[in-house]
C-alpha cells in the first residue's frame, strides 16, 4: 500500500523514518518504493511525505495517499 516503503504490510514511524531519510539521500530507494514513497503524489519525495505517513500511522486524519492499495503493472518498472 502506498506509504508502506519497506514492503511489511503496516504503515508504521519506520516507514516515516525511512521516507524521511530518503529525503535527504541517506536512503536509495527502488523504482516502486519511490511510488510508495511519495504519498502526496506531488512528485517529490520529501519530509511532506514522510509526516503524512506518521500521521496516518498514528491514525490521525492524512489528506494524501498514505494507507491506499496500490496496483502495479510489474512489467512498467
Ligand atoms: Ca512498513
Ligand atoms: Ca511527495
Amino acid at each position: 500500500m502506498i506509504g508502506d516503503v519497506d514492503i511489511s504490510d503496516e504503515i508504521d514511524a519506520y516507514d516515516a523514518i525511512t521516507i524521511l531519510r530518503a529525503s535527504i539521500m541517506l536512503e536509495n530507494f527502488d523504482a516502486l518504493q519511490n511510488i510508495l514513497a511519495d504519498v502526496n503524489d506531488d512528485g517529490v519525495i520529501d519530509a511532506i511525505d514522510a509526516f503524512e505517513v506518521l500521521r496516518f500511522s498514528v491514525g490521525l486524519e492524512t489528506t494524501s495517499n498514505a494507507g491506499q492499495p496500490i496496483e502495479i503493472d510489474l512489467n512498467n518498472i
